[in-house]
C-alpha cells in the first residue's frame, strides 16, 4: 500500500469541488458540512466504568462489541463500541493508582486498546504489538505516573485504526489528582462534578448510507475521511441543559482526520488544560484548534436563562494547497448550551494553575522527523524495524516537519511533550501545555522537548506517527524503543510481525 500521491491528491480535490457543488449547504459559505436542522437531542454522558480493587489494583474490564446505535432517534446503523454500541465508558482513576485494565473481544476481527496519552510501559501501551484476538481477553496493568488530565483509548491496529475508530471504539479516561496534592486543590476550584458541570465533550464526523450506514470509502480523498455530519458523544443535533455558573468542557476530537476550530461565537472560552494536563495560566481564547487526537479543557461561564453554541470555526490549518478538500472551509455549529433560569455557583477559575517545564538546555539528543505522503525520513511503518533507540532518563528535542501541502499531525506515544517552536517562533499560549499530539502545519517545523523517564525495554517499541489516522493506517508511523544506557535494540520480538 503505497498512499496517494500529491498528484493523485489534486485530482481528488478536483472531485471535491464537484461534491461541495452538489451538496449545497445551509448558509452562504462554502461548509460542506450539513447541520441538523434542530438541537434537541439531549448530550449522552458516557457512564463511567466500574472498577475494583483487587490486590491494591484498580481493576477494569472493558469489552469490544459490535452492536446498532442510533446517532438519530429512529435510524438504526452499525456500529462497534465498548462496553455497548458505540463509544465506551469513560475510565477514571487517581495519579498514583496502580490500574489494571482486562479488554475482551468479542468483534470478529483483531482489535487493540492504545492509551493514548499515557505513560506507561510499552507492552502495555495497546500499540499494534498487543492485538487482542477475536474472544481473547488481554490485561494491560500499570502505574498512573504522569500529571492528571484527560486522556482517552482506542484501537490501534496497524492499517485499520481508522476504521476501527470511526465505527465507534473510543473512550475518555480521565486521570484524577492525586488526593492531597496541589493540583487536586486547583480541580475542586474547576467545575468537576461528571456529567454536571464536567462534561465529556467527544466529537466525531460521520458520513452515512442512504441506508443509514457508516460510509468510509469516500473515494480518496487525501487527509481521509471527512464527514458530512458531526456527532457528539455520538448523537447529531446536542442539546446540553446547564445548572451552574460554569461548565468544563472536555473537548476530544475523535476524528479520522476533520480538524475543529472550536469556540463561542462573540465571546472566548478559558482554555484551563491541553492534552497532557494544566496549563499554567488560564487563557482566554476565541477558538481553539483540536486535530485529531488532541484534547482541550475549556470553561464556559454562562448567565441564567442564556443559550449559547459551541461553534467549529473554519480552522486555520496553515498554507494547504486545496483548503476545501481537507475541511478548512467548514463552519458549522456543534453543541447547544442552554443554562437554567437559576445557576448554582460556581468558584472563579483560579489565575495560576500549575507550574511545569523542561529546560531546552538540558537536552543531549535532537532528531528530525520529516513527514511527507506516507513516510516519515524516507521510510513508510515496517512493523518489524526499531527506528530509533532513545536511553532512559534523557531529554530530547525532535523537530518535526511537514513536507507536504495538505495537513499532517504527530502524536509520540509514551511522553507528554512541550512546543519548543511552530515555524521558528514560540508557540501560541493554546500549546504550551502539555502535549502528546500536536497539528502540523504545511512547510513548517515543530520543536518538541520531552524526557524519557522510565520504562527501559530494548524489546517492545512506542509508536509515534500522524494521527490522522488514515495516513497512519498506509505507513505514517513509526517506532522507538526506550532502552538502558548503552543497550541495543533488540528487534527479534517483533520481527515475526513483519512488513506490513
Ligand atoms: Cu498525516
Amino acid at each position: 500500500m503505497s498512499g496517494l500521491s500529491r498528484r493523485g491528491f489534486l485530482a481528488a480535490a478536483g472531485a471535491g469541488a464537484a461534491a461541495v457543488g452538489l451538496t449545497g449547504c445551509n448558509s452562504a459559505s462554502t461548509s460542506a458540512v450539513s447541520e441538523p436542522e434542530q438541537f434537541d437531542t439531549p448530550l449522552p454522558i458516557p457512564p463511567l466504568a466500574e472498577s475494583e480493587m483487587i490486590d491494591g489494583i484498580r481493576t477494569f474490564w472493558i469489552t469490544a462489541q459490535p452492536g446498532r446505535h442510533e446517532f438519530r432517534p429512529g435510524q438504526s446503523t452499525s456500529t462497534w463500541g465498548f462496553d455497548g454500541s458505540y463509544g465506551g465508558p469513560t475510565v477514571r482513576a487517581a495519579v498514583g493508582e496502580r490500574v489494571a485494565v482486562e479488554v475482551t473481544n468479542d468483534l470478529d476481527e483483531a482489535t487493540s486498546a492504545h492509551w493514548h496519552g499515557m505513560h506507561l510501559p510499552p507492552d502495555m501501551d495497546g500499540g499494534p504489538h498487543q492485538m487482542i484476538e477475536p474472544g481473547d481477553t488481554w490485561r494491560a496493568e500499570w502505574l498512573i505516573d504522569q500529571a492528571p488530565c484527560t486522556l482517552w483509548y482506542h484501537p490501534h491496529p496497524h492499517g485499520a485504526t481508522e476504521r476501527h475508530v470511526y465505527r465507534g471504539l473510543t473512550g475518555l479516561f480521565y486521570l484524577d489528582p492525586a488526593p492531597g496534592s496541589a493540583e487536586e486543590a486547583v480541580h475542586e476550584q474547576l467545575p468537576h462534578t461528571y456529567g454536571v458541570d464536567d462534561i465529556p465533550v467527544v466529537i466525531g464526523d460521520k458520513s452515512f448510507s442512504d441506508g443509514g450506514e457508516l460510509v468510509i470509502d469516500d473515494g480518496g480523498n487525501e487527509v481521509g475521511l471527512l464527514g458530512d455530519v458531526v456527532t457528539v458523544n455520538g448523537v447529531v443535533g446536542p442539546l446540553l441543559p446547564v445548572r451552574t455558573e460554569r461548565v468544563r468542557l472536555r473537548l476530544l476530537n475523535a476524528s479520522t482526520a476533520r480538524t475543529y476550530s472550536l469556540g463561542l461565537p462573540g465571546r472566548t472560552v478559558t482554555l484551563v488544560a491541553t492534552d497532557g494536563g494544566l496549563v499554567r495560566e488560564p487563557v482566554a481564547l476565541e477558538q481553539v484548534r483540536l486535530s485529531p487526537g488532541e484534547r482541550a479543557e475549556v470553561v464556559v461561564q454562562l448567565e441564567p436563562g442564556e443559550e449559547v453554541m459551541l461553534h467549529s470555526f473554519e480552522p486555520d490549518l496553515g498554507n494547504v494547497v486545496v483548503p476545501f478538500a481537507v475541511g478548512a472551509n467548514d463552519a458549522f455549529d456543534v453543541l447547544r448550551i442552554v443554562a437554567g433560569s437559576e445557576l448554582a455557583p460556581s468558584e472563579d477559575v483560579p489565575g495560576e494553575l500549575t507550574s511545569f517545564g523542561l529546560d531546552a538546555a538540558s537536552a543531549t539528543v535532537r532528531r528530525e522527523f520529516r513527514l511527507s505522503d506516507r513516510e516519515i525520513n524516507g521510510a513508510e511503518m515496517d512493523m518489524a524495524r526499531i527506528d530509533e533507540t532513545v536511553e532512559v532518563g534523557t531529554t530530547e528535542i525532535w523537530t518535526v516537519i511537514n513536507d507536504d501541502l495538505s495537513p499532517h499531525n504527530f502524536h509520540v506515544h509514551d511522553v507528554q511533550f512541550e512546543v519548543l517552536s511552530v515555524g521558528g517562533s514560540p508557540p501560541p499560549p493554546e500549546l504550551r501545555g502539555h502535549k502528546d499530539t500536536v497539528y502540523l502545519e504545511p512547510g513548517r517545523a515543530v520543536e518538541l522537548i520531552m524526557r524519557f523517564e522510565d520504562y527501559a525495554d530494548p524489546q517492545w517499541p512506542y509508536m509515534y506517527h500522524c494521527h490522522l489516522l488514515r495516513h497512519e493506517d498506509e505507513g505514517l508511523m513509526g517506532q522507538f524503543v526506550v532502552v538502558n544506557p548503552g543497550e541495543a535494540a533488540d528487534p527479534s520480538m517483533i520481527a515475526g510481525h513483519g512488513h506490513h
